[in-house]
């Protein structure tokens, strides 16, 4: 079994704070980083399990880009038990992708392909479904766009983009005030103000989010349609689009 550990990350003064990057240390600290980073993250997790089973079709690709740990790509699976299809779980972390490849052998599931590579060079073919759970936000912003019209193209008709992002305010009054309160969440969850402020420098620049509005025009731009919000807890929202049938 992998052993994770609690997230002591940035619980230390550090001098120089370097780039956020998932290598080793975060990848080791990574479930218990993300649980108490991202307000609503289990729900999301455990919908994205069960909306994936009213999509995902017998004999067809999902695709988890930006996979981590497979937290959606497991409850994905557990919720489509008896579909025979296969699911690309993709990262450009080594260290993520490795870890990711002991918990599948170890579980003895042999519908999940784990895949070291870049999301933007990976093809997608023959998708029902297609998974971005808060990795749209590390792509370069010149690359967006690029990224989900190949997600689109790559759905089957009536295939489904579930989508969860970090998002921004239009006016600067509410955006401090989500971070703020995106902060006070931490604090609850056991964060220092000191690794709080030392993990908001670190990924500065790194993590980019945009608006609602921006990401419901690039998603229309590219031809989804039935696109919905169903979940948001402060400045974190989920959304599901469809290709049309
Ligand atoms: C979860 N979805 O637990 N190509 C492939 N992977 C990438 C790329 C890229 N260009 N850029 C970033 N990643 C997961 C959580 S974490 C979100 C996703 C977070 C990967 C990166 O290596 C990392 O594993 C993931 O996207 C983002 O639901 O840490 O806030």
């Amino acid at each position: 079994m992998e052993e994770f550990t609690r997230d002591t990350v940035y619980k230390d003064p550090q001098k120089n704070i370097k780039k956020f990057e998932f290598d080793q240390k975060v990848a080791n600290a990574f479930p218990d980083m993300i649980y108490r980073s991202v307000p609503g993250y289990r729900t999301i997790i455990n919908y994205c399990g069960s909306i994936s089973s009213k999509y995902i079709k017998e004999d067809s690709y999902c695709y988890d880009l930006g996979c981590s740990l497979g937290a959606s790509t497991l409850s994905i699976i557990e919720c489509n038990r008896d579909t025979p299809f296969c699911l690309h779980a993709v990262d450009n972390s080594v260290e993520m992708i490795r870890r990711l490849e002991k918990i599948v052998a170890e579980s003895n599931e042999e519908r999940v392909i784990c895949t070291l590579n870049d999301i933007m060079k990976h093809p997608i073919e023959n998708a029902s479904m297609v998974i971005l759970n808060f990795t749209l936000q590390f792509i370069p912003l010149c690359d967006r766009q690029k990224l989900l019209s190949k997600i689109h193209e790559g759905l089957n008709p009536g295939g489904c983009l579930f989508f969860s992002e970090k998002i921004k305010f239009p006016s600067q009054k509410n955006n401090n005030l989500y971070n703020d309160l995106h902060h006070e969440f931490k604090r609850w969850m056991g964060y220092s103000n000191l690794e709080i402020s030392q993990k908001r420098d670190s990924i500065e620049n790194v993590l980019i989010p945009e608006s609602e509005e921006t990401h419901l025009n690039r998603l229309e731009s590219v031809g989804f349609v039935s696109i919905d919000k169903w979940f948001q807890y402060l400045n974190f929202c989920s959304f599901t689009a469809l290709k049309p049938s």
